[in-house]
């Protein structure tokens, strides 16, 4: 199936340019619904989302800067779109929590930054 192999198993490492995608309202890897493992991502790389639903959907934070803005977004991608997601390259390592601004009550999951290997 092409989403699995381009995802590779669910949880794992998301190397740089590493990629999280939706299908059927469901953010694989990461989403709640799946209680699986967050995403995890390198700290200094920026995630890549691809929307292969026939919804609308994005990679949205969660929290929201003190002015207002999402740690990080994808923006609303419509079926077959990929786009990076703006500001994941600026995560300190910890747990971040996302959602799909479209629709923030069903689809939520967890985003990891791990701290570079040295
Ligand atoms: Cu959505």
């Amino acid at each position: 199936m092409v989403l699995g192999s381009l995802l590779g198993p669910a949880g794992a490492l998301a190397e740089p340019g590493g990629v999280a995608a939706t299908h059927f309202y469901t953010f694989v890897p990461g989403d709640d619904d799946l209680g699986g493992p967050p995403i995890l991502l390198i700290e200094g790389t920026e995630l890549q989302y691809v929307n292969a639903d026939p919804a609308a959907h994005s990679f949205t934070s969660v929290a929201r800067t003190p002015t207002g803005e999402w740690l990080f977004d994808s923006g609303v991608v419509l079926l077959g779109g990929a786009e990076p997601v703006e500001g994941t390259d600026e995560l300190a390592p910890g747990d971040y929590p996302f959602m799909c601004s479209v629709h923030p009550a069903l689809m939520r999951g967890m985003l990891r930054v791990l701290a570079r290997p040295v």
